[in-house]
């Protein structure tokens, strides 16, 4: 009988509401012990998923909140376990004494991921969708919290289990062919073994190639802020997450150590890296720091170039180019629009396909690096929501099932034994069944579910 798990759902801030979370055979006989409702009639006796008026109450009696209470008889529940809420006031104060009243009726703090992991034990979730909840709650931007809701929904489940049962499928045909050698493999079943095979390599190959996009989505784009000394690097990265995260001075090689942030931008999360000045120096700490630059910007994704739109042109800006030039996407950011300018924007616009005109310091022309941005990524969209992958755990399991079925197809084709064909389509199918969570290891799902906080 497993015991039963309590903790705060929300966090530990001040808020306007919290909740406080209950799962386990206990949970209800436990709520209903700390809570009063006004209508006097006990918490247990109401149906599940009612919204309950009353008192929550410490061991003494004594009136911690006034709040709701709902409970949910299993299996219809989150966690598939009987579970109850406490919709309280949001002071961790009273949150943590109302903590402490569930403890003393008899519950124990649940474990980090706890709720979930009993839910995927009970067969509410499979692992992939357990998985979609942690990145749910980590999302940074619109685009990944939608892809997550959709694996929440089960849009990557659906599509593994259908390939899964197909390979089941196959994989009794084979084994009756084994035991019963007479009996061959009809040319119409081969033909349509054939068919299903290619179509699950073809499904899994496009999973495959949407990891490199969930990457983006989840670790965000590696973008490089290059540019010769007092361009106005740290103040464009300052501007844009709007506070004093670099120093800024007058004083050229002031950026020494590259220095980096996440931000969403144009609806894109950029990791954005913000650099030394790029130009020749004796300075060894700058050196190193010029060193950095070039490496960041030839590692990245995208190379924001900035250059000051108050000055001419110099040696040192072509280094900038240079960089942005061998990236795969680049942008030009003409900086310092609020003093008179002297830079020759035909020479940045015959070098750079984007170019915007900015001035940090007033944070004035940012709303079109945010289009730009935007636009630029517009292709890297998937059409459908969920399509992506994003963890590295499911693409390696996608990968080995994906080699496992073109083995499979093979054997099938150039008509090997039927015992090449069985084995294969065995190893796709655990493999998939690893991915689902079907016949997963138990120190794989811990390491899941210690990624979550508590009360999830
Ligand atoms: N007028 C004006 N001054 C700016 C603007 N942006 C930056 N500056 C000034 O330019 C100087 C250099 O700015 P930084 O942001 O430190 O330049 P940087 O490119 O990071 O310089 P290094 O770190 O030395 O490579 C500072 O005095 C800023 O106040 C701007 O848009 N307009
Ligand atoms: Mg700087």
């Amino acid at each position: 009988m497993p015991d039963t798990i309590a903790a705060i759902a929300t966090g530990a801030v001040r808020s306007a509401i919290g909740v406080l979370r209950l799962s386990g055979d206990e949970a209800i006989k436990i709520a209903s012990s700390v809570f009063r409702a006004y209508s006097g009639k006990p918490l247990h006796e109401y149906k599940s998923r009612r919204l309950v008026y009353g008192e929550l109450v410490s061991k003494d009696g004594g009136v911690l909140d006034v709040c709701l209470a709902t409970i949910s008889r299993a299996p219809n529940t989150y966690t598939g376990e009987d579970t109850a809420e406490f919709h309280c006031h949001g002071s961790p104060t009273v949150l943590a004494a109302g903590l402490k009243a569930l403890f003393e009726a008899g519950a124990r703090q649940a474990l980090p991921g706890e709720f979930t992991k009993r839910a995927f034990l009970n067969g509410r979730l499979d692992l992939t969708q357990a998985e979609a909840v942690i990145d749910l709650i980590d999302a940074e931007t619109e685009a990944a919290a939608k892809n997550a809701a959709c694996h929440l929904k089960g849009s990557v489940s659906q599509k593994v289990s259908r390939i899964y049962d197909a390979l089941i499928d196959i994989s009794a045909h084979f084994h009756a062919v084994i035991d019963y050698p007479d009996e061959d493999i009809e040319p119409f079943q081969k033909a349509q073994f054939e068919e299903t095979l290619e179509l699950s390599a073809f499904e899994l190959e496009k999973l495959i190639r949407s990891f490199e996009r969930g990457r983006v989505l989840r670790e965000g784009v590696k973008s490089a802020i290059v540019g010769r000394p007092n361009a106005g690097k740290s103040s464009l990265l300052n501007a844009l997450l709007g506070y004093e995260r670099a120093i800024v001075t007058p004083i050229p090689g002031t950026t020494r150590d590259t220095i980096e942030e996440k931000l969403t931008l144009g609806g894109v999360l950029l990791r954005l890296i913000d650099t030394a000045g790029i130009r020749k120096t004796e300075d060894e700490v700058e050196k190193i720091g010029v060193e950095r630059a070039i490496e960041a910007a030839r590692e990245a994704e995208l190379v924001i170039a900035v250059f000051d739109g108050s000055e001419e042109l110099t040696g040192e800006d072509m280094e900038a180019i240079n960089a942005a030039g061998s990236a795969k996407r680049s942008i030009a950011v003409v900086n310092k629009s609020d003093l008179p300018q002297k830079i020759d924007l035909s020479k940045i616009r015959s070098s750079f396909r984007s170019v915007c005109v900015v001035s940090a310091l007033d944070r004035t022309g940012l709303e079109k690096l945010d289009s730009i941005v935007r636009e630029m990524f517009e292709g890297d969209r998937p059409e459908t929501a969920g399509e992506i992958i994003t963890s590295a755990r499911q693409a390696e399991a996608i990968s080995r099932a994906h080699a496992s079925i073109a083995a499979a197809l093979s054997a099938l084709k150039e008509g090997f034994t039927p015992d090449a064909v069985l084995s294969e389509a065995e190893s796709g199918v655990a493999a998939l069944g690893e991915l689902l969570g079907k016949t997963v290891r138990s120190d794989v799902t811990d390491r899941i579910f210690s990624r979550f906080c508590v009360g999830k």
